[in-house]
């Protein structure tokens, strides 16, 4: 049978992390996101997390671009066509270009609300195959040695099995040679979100001697030729994150040598069903892939979970527990990691639920669709 969605409810939350998150590209103290809500014409539910920031610092899109796009196109687009199978969406927006995160946001949703009509746990729909999933932490630059050497030691008791350390120019070489000398044997990977060029190239060549498990986005965003350039002169593997935003990304990365690792991001990469072509990209090619976090709320962890149980996600990801970031997360159950592994649900859909009383208390407002609802731009003929 067909389906079609009868109402979408885009609701709008700020929650505070418990520490700053510093990147070479900006800080994060607050995260603001949407939990998109889904209904179908049996009163089904499905829910989505959008993971754009408020600032374009990481990638192009922010808070008030997912929201423009999904009133303006994306969920009128969605009411105007019936589905049998969530992958129809990427022909439903594929009208839009660009715009991954929002586009991945309401995807997300229907994925969900597709899986329980299934009765199965997403992950069974996705095809994953583990039951639990080797998870990471990403640990931000921090103001002093001691203090990151000190969170290390922390998150290590706890149980996470490999730590990514955010580096830029100036928190880098000297920063790992004193992490080396405290954890000798720890598995690390560092993380740059483009912070260096190839006039960097002597000074990176130093992060050899670490023995990294790899060095994620060393350069610009969408620089492929300088980093399969670089690749050549290093030894540590290279990761691309921002890079790949797109199967045709992964693609012409992996034909270039730019990465011998690919860190997937749902948002990124525009949604569940592109994520699983390049998941099966990189199986064909014998490349590794991880998960990628953007510091989710509940919801949006619930799904990174489901795709981290694919095969081909032989790397721990950046997802970690709620209580990594936040006092109280929007779900139960809570996400919860034990000695460096997170379970994989196997309730319906993506297998935890909203706690309603704890998102009021995060909700700025609630933006309603019915079905009736039609494009408010009028010149609107795309087909
Ligand atoms: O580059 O992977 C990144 C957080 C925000 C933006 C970009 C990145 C990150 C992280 C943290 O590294 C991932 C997480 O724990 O959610
Ligand atoms: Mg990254």
């Amino acid at each position: 049978m067909r389906d079609s969605i009868k109402e979408v409810h885009l609701h709008r939350l700020q929650m505070e992390l418990k520490h700053p998150f510093e990147t070479s590209f900006g800080t994060i103290q607050e995260k603001e996101f949407f939990i998109i809500e889904v209904v179908d014409q049996n009163g089904r539910k499905g829910y989505g997390e959008s993971v754009a920031f408020t600032t374009p610092w990481y990638t192009e899109e922010t808070v008030e671009t997912t929201k423009y796009m999904l009133e303006q196109f994306l969920i009128p687009l969605m009411f105007r066509r019936e589905w049998q199978h969530p992958k129809e969406l990427v022909d439903v927006f594929g009208a839009v270009q660009k715009n991954n995160m929002a586009k991945a946001a309401l995807e997300g949703a229907v994925w969900d609300l597709y899986a329980k009509k299934e009765q199965k746990p997403l992950s069974d729909i996705l095809g994953g195959k583990r039951k639990r999933i080797e998870v990471g932490v990403s640990i931000g630059i921090q103001p002093s040695l001691e203090k990151l050497i000190q969170i290390i030691k922390k998150n290590v008791s706890a149980g996470y099995k490999r730590v990514k350390l955010k580096v830029k120019p100036g928190w880098d070489v000297e920063m790992l040679k004193e992490v080396r000398k405290a954890f000798p044997i720890l598995p690390i990977m560092v993380d740059a979100n483009s912070a260096y060029t190839l006039e960097d190239i002597e000074l990176i060549k130093q992060f050899d001697q670490f023995n990294l498990m790899m060095i994620e986005q060393p350069l610009r965003q969408d620089d492929l030729v300088d980093h399969a350039i670089l690749q050549k002169e290093i030894r540590t593997p290279i990761c691309l994150d921002e890079g790949i935003t797109s199967f045709t990304d992964a693609k012409a990365a992996i034909e270039l040598g730019s990465c011998q690792v690919i860190n997937v991001k749902i948002g990124r990469v525009g949604g569940i069903t592109e994520a699983i072509r390049i998941h099966d990209l990189c199986q064909k090619h014998n490349i590794a892939v991880w998960c990628g976090g953007m510091l989710e709320a509940g919801i949006g962890r619930a799904h990174n979970i489901a795709l981290a149980s694919l095969p081909q996600f032989t790397l721990p990801g950046d997802i970690s527990a709620s209580t990594r970031y936040w006092e109280t997360d929007i779900i139960e159950p809570e996400i919860t990691m034990d000695q460096g592994y997170i379970d994989v649900s196997d309730g319906e859909g993506i297998g935890y639920d909203l706690k309603w009383d704890v998102l009021d208390t995060y909700r700025i407002e609630t933006v309603s669709f019915s079905n009736t609802y039609k494009n408010p731009i009028r010149q609107f003929h795309k087909k």
